[in-house]
């Protein structure tokens, strides 16, 4: 299987992420990277190339302009009033404010493009972002002249970001710019299936209200897990969207069993939609070591799971997305990948 990846993540280099009241050394670091790119080459999973520079059309098919400029000046608005820091978003429009104008001070202006705290924008990350689209870019439009599989090693993340908000360490939407693309070179229909730990609350908001992409997410419920506030079984999209997201919260504890069924109705689920193509947000952060999660798979789950995808034998694009236990963080993204070969290579 090709892998694209770019030595530019390491440009997302934040030195402080908010975390149970304290500032620690972010969980979503450069080294996660380095290790599944390390697991890539001693698996030989397959040829390891650069993304190609797609520019910004793309990232303004999914997001708001005035977010993406947002991103693009924020850390410099930030330095430029003179703190010591790296950007954070501290006031809100909550519940009990009204609709907001966007503040011209770049504290409101984080505010109103933040959906979390614990994420900071620091000096490279806009870069790091911009290279990271291109990776899944790249992947996406190999895939839709082989019909076969490839691999997005994005970062940083993406699918939490929303169409004007970032957080939860995802700043560009790379799943989403994909299938948008992909779809913006004539194919029909996308499936987008996010097996990441978390809701991809940002997937789900930009492709809500549309019939060309179902998204479906299998995820932390989150009455008890981040982001808190989408993701629950009910939302099921609106409009021509109806009935085209599809969401499987699990509870504190849910071993591969449970999430093993959430996704075999997940791909039957995809089978009846008949798509053209297959979009993987995958994190790793199912793993039972994983440091800020609560399911419980093993090593072997993920290749085992791997192979269910495989079998569905849709032209697939995997994006990275979190997996926080570094040290194994290579070995689990490269067994789902494998168990994907494995099951496309049992095919007569
Ligand atoms: C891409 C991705 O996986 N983003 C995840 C962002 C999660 N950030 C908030 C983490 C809050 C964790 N609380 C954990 C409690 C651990 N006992
Ligand atoms: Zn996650």
């Amino acid at each position: 299987m090709l892998t694209v990846y770019s030595e530019k993540h390491k440009l997302r280099d934040s030195k402080a992420e908010i975390f149970g009241g304290e500032l620690v050394p972010p969980f979503e670091c450069p080294r996660r990277a380095e290790i599944i790119l390390e697991r890539v080459k001693t698996q030989k999973l397959g040829p390891i190339i650069s993304p190609n520079d797609y520019g910004l059309d793309p990232v303004l098919a999914v997001h708001d302009a005035g977010y993406v400029s947002f991103l693009e000046t924020c850390y410099s608005e930030w330095k430029a009033k003179g703190f010591g820091g790296e950007a954070i978003a501290l006031c809100w429009p909550t519940r009990t404010m009204n609709a907001p104008q966007i503040p011209r001070d770049i504290e409101g202006k984080l505010g109103y493009y933040a959906l979390a705290a614990e994420t900071a924008i620091s000096g490279g990350t806009w870069e790091a972002a911009l290279a990271s689209k291109d990776v899944a870019l790249t992947a996406t439009d190999h895939v839709l002249k082989t019909k076969g599989a490839a691999f997005a090693l994005c970062r940083p993340p993406g699918h939490h970001a929303a169409i004007d908000q970032f957080g939860g360490y995802c700043f560009l939407n790379n799943a989403a710019i994909a299938a948008q693309n992909a779809l913006d070179q004539g194919l029909s229909k996308v499936a987008l299936l996010d097996v990441d730990f978390h809701h991809g609350n940002g997937t789900q908001n930009i492709f809500y209200t549309r019939d060309d992409v179902f998204f479906l997410s299998l995820h932390g419920d989150p009455m008890d897990a981040f982001p808190h506030f989408l993701g629950h079984a009910e939302e099921t999209g609106i409009g021509a969207g109806a009935g085209l997201t599809a969401n499987y919260p699990m509870r504190p504890g849910t071993g591969y069993a449970a999430w093993k069924a959430a996704l075999e109705d997940a791909i039957a689920r995809i089978h009846a939609y008949k798509p053209d193509l297959l979009i993987i947000s995958l994190g790793v952060d199912t793993f039972q070591n994983d440091p800020i999660s609560f399911f419980k798979l093993t090593s072997d789950d993920f290749t085992d799971y791997g192979q269910l995808l495989g079998n569905m034998g849709l032209p697939t694009v995997y994006v990275m997305e979190g997996g926080y236990a570094v040290d194994e963080v290579g070995i689990n993204t490269i067994n789902v990948l494998q168990g994907h070969m494995a099951a496309q290579s049992a095919k007569p």
